[in-house]
């Protein structure tokens, strides 16, 4: 059974409570209202929505706490100690074309160190959660990272730069990174959850996953979940700013390889 500290249940039972109407508005997605935050950047009635329950839930049983979500960005709390990161629906697009991946989370930080994190798919009902020190779970099961230490055995995830996503200087650079380790791997996924995409790789699912350019809310429960199944989380340069944007998660074999692939292809 996956250890939950108790702002872990809290942060659960947020996720659980927002999954319910979510669930709704995806098998009625022509009742939503879409706007658009600019070029293929969709925002939806869903997301708004899901974000005010989660905010709701998690301030109600951690008052003071300060917030940093995606909609509605900072909201300082009394306790400058404490933040909980928010992404209300990973995976927008799919979500809005009925493609059922995408997810809810959410992580929490202690002196800028995160120590908590919930990812939730509610189509599948699949729960990951991390808890520094205490492992990655998935539902019931420890999670671990794949095994796999050579590159032609191993399948990598990445996210594309899409339309408004930074210049197109930057999606051609990915372009290459894409053809040079679609060339020597199994493959390569783009499933457009970047939350998702960390999970899976907890899961040992993906043996790695890359991505450049992301916000910390898409990724900062993911990282923890990567870590807490062992796996090595870094920046593309390495290091370790990786709530950034520009993130490599992989097991300790593979990192070194595949960081080096990364950045000898977009040189
Ligand atoms: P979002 O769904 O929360 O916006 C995958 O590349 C990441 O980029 C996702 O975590 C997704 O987060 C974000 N993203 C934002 N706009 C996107 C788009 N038009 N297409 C794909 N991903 C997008
Ligand atoms: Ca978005
Ligand atoms: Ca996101
Ligand atoms: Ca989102």
């Amino acid at each position: 059974m996956p250890y939950l500290s108790p702002a872990l249940n809290v942060m659960v039972a947020a996720a659980r409570k927002a999954g319910r109407p979510l669930i709704r508005d995806f098998n009625e997605l022509e009742h939503l209202q879409v706007s658009m935050k600019g070029p293929a950047d969709f925002v939806s009635s869903a997301d708004q929505r899901t974000e005010k329950i989660l905010i709701e839930e998690l301030v109600k049983a951690r008052p003071g706490y300060s917030v940093f979500a995606e909609e509605t960005g900072a909201h300082e709390g009394t306790d400058k100690t404490h933040r909980f990161i928010i992404d209300p629906i990973d995976g927008t697009t799919n979500f809005l074309h009925g493609v059922p991946h995408f997810c809810i989370s959410i992580a929490l930080e202690r002196e800028g160190t995160l120590v908590s994190g919930v990812v939730y798919n509610p189509v599948t009902d699949d729960m990951y959660v991390a808890e520094k020190g205490h492992g990655a779970y998935l539902n019931d099961k420890r999670l671990r990272v794949a095994a796999r230490k050579e590159l032609p055995q191993s399948l990598i995830a990445t996210g594309i730069p899409f339309m408004g996503r930074g210049p197109d200087s930057e999606r051609k650079r990915s372009l290459k990174e894409v053809e040079a380790v679609v060339s020597r791997t199994s493959g390569i996924r783009r499933f457009g959850s970047a939350a998702l995409d960390c999970a899976f790789v907890a899961a040992g699912r993906f043996d790695g996953y890359w991505e450049r350019g992301l916000n910390a809310w898409d990724i900062a429960a993911g990282v923890l979940l990567v870590r807490e199944a062992g796996g090595l989380v870094t920046d593309l340069n390495g290091g370790s700013d990786v709530l950034k944007g520009d993130i490599l998660c992989t097991n300790e074999a593979l990192h070194p390889q595949l960081l080096k692939l990364i950045r000898d292809a977009g040189k």
